[in-house]
């Protein structure tokens, strides 16, 4: 499993799923060691889920984590081929690191097991453990977009990545359309044959290639909106802005979020309609991630860039247009600050799903909540329409959609936030997890081969 230390709603999702029947959940500890390569697996048993978690050695980190997971895989697959570093070292580390994570595991299953692998830093894990005779059912679940055909065929070794992922009984995607392309490089690009019903035959076997769109514990996070902790934030921020207004967004330093684009598409807001300068700000939560990677680097300067020329350009005595918080928050905090704020930005260029979105939903006051705003490409978009669907390339469109919902009546603004909760409540997380694990049950035969 990737490491969710800092997903919160994800790994309680799994957890949760994991301690209805008991299991093992085992992945990564977070920590680099010389023992990665061999000894040291940390066992804990928390309820009925026991964790083991193995070390990776530096060389690991470089190589599979930081190399081929997330200087490859991670733009292609987020449609960036022009930022993908391609390294025959890479590419060795990240089977490498993929064998001997299934060789650990093996011993620990037990026959009537059912196994759930997740992302992209993991796609050949599945036709490891088959290599290694394991025949339970094995499911796979990509949490970032799966490309067209015509982009991830720039990907050395696209065609034996997406091989090894029909060792799997069932492969869930965020979105259909996900799905959809998933189906169609199987179809064009190695001969396999659709069957219907998210279906598909290639190289011997038949797997199940569906969307299965991951939620949130909704409920969960609308009560963690309204506690102490939470509201302490909330307050401090309407303080602050007695009378004012705050746009908010939330995201992990990362080029497939779109902030640079987001940044110059509130300044063209400032420009374009001057009625907001003085009253309308933006606050953007941004954890720095993967600053190892020079592309992180670069968006970072970038971003402090930006903001500083547009405050510099519009701030007044008592008003600062951008604020830009390169930290992060509790969860609660984070609640808090959604639930002080009048509308939300989730703008990526490409996103599997996009958490953020269904959270700033979840932390609003039903009786007077606030609209989000958000990119056609985030995988959120195709279960939330009744958001401002924007074009996150365009300044233009992006500033007129921010207007239309600084400018939106209460009536509107509590029809649209009543349809959203409801769904971000009714296709929770354990609804997500479960409807994975059912279709797990019932299609994983653990098939060797159909033919
Ligand atoms: C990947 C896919 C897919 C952010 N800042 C803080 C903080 N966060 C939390 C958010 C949210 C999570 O991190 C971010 O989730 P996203 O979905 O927005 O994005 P990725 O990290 O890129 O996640 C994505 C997801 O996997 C799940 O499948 O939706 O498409 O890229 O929960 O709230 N949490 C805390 N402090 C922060 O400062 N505590």
């Amino acid at each position: 499993m990737k490491d969710t230390g800092k997903a919160g709603g994800l790994a309680v999702a799994l957890v949760d799923a994991l301690r209805e029947t008991g299991g093992l959940w085992f992945g990564w500890s977070g920590d680099v060691s010389q023992e990665g390569s061999f000894g040291s697996m940390k066992l804990d048993t928390v309820r009925r889920v026991t964790m083991a978690r193995i070390d990776m050695t530096s060389a690991d980190y470089d190589e599979f984590y930081a190399g081929h997971a997330n200087r490859a895989l991670w733009p292609v697959l987020h449609y960036r081929l022009d930022l993908a570093v391609f390294d025959r070292r890479y590419e060795e580390g990240y089977r490498r690191v993929n064998e001997r994570f299934a060789a650990r595991l093996r011993p620990m299953l037990k026959p009537d097991d059912l196994i759930w692998v997740h992302d992209y830093h993991f796609f050949p894990f599945g036709a490891e453990l088959r290599s290694m005779g394991v025949e339970n059912p094995i499911a796979f679940f990509l949490h970032i977009p799966f490309p067209a055909p015509e982009i991830l065929a720039g990907l050395p070794g696209a065609e034996g990545l997406v091989r090894a992922m029909l060792a799997y009984d069932v492969v869930g995607f965020q979105t259909e359309r996900d799905a959809d392309n998933f189906r169609r490089f199987v179809v064009t690009e190695i001969g396999g044959t659709e069957m219907g019903d998210g279906a598909v035959i290639a190289g011997g076997r038949e797997v199940l290639a569906r969307a299965y769109p991951i939620g949130i514990d909704a409920e969960g996070f609308a009560r963690q909106a309204v506690t102490p902790d939470a509201r302490r934030h909330t307050a401090r921020i309407e303080r602050q802005m007695a009378g004012k207004r705050q746009i908010v967004g939330v995201d992990r330093i990362d080029y497939s979020k779109g902030l640079p684009e987001r940044f110059r598409a509130f300044e063209r807001l400032l420009e374009d309609y001057p009625e907001n300068r003085g009253t309308v700000s933006l606050m953007q939560i941004a954890p720095p991630s993967r600053s190892e990677v020079d592309a992180y680097a670069e968006i970072r300067r970038e971003l402090e860039g930006l903001s500083g020329r547009i405050n510099g350009r519009f701030a007044d005595l008592d008003w600062v247009p951008i604020r830009l918080l390169v930290r992060s928050f509790t969860r609660r905090a984070l609640a808090g600050i959604y639930r002080a704020s009048r509308a939300c930005l989730v703008t990526p260029l490409r996103d599997g799903m996009n958490l953020v979105a269904k959270e700033y939903v979840a932390a609003q006051r039903a009786e007077d909540p606030g609209v989000l705003v958000l990119s056609r490409f985030a995988g959120a978009a195709e279960r939330m329409p009744e958001a401002l669907i924007v074009n996150p390339h365009s300044p233009e469109a992006v500033a007129n959609a921010l207007q239309t919902a600084l400018a939106m009546p209460l009536d509107e603004r509590r029809q649209r936030w009543q349809e959203l909760y409801q769904r971000i409540c009714d296709e929770n997380a354990s609804v997500w997890a479960k409807a994975v694990l059912d279709d797990l049950r019932s299609h994983g035969r653990g098939q060797a081969s159909v033919s």
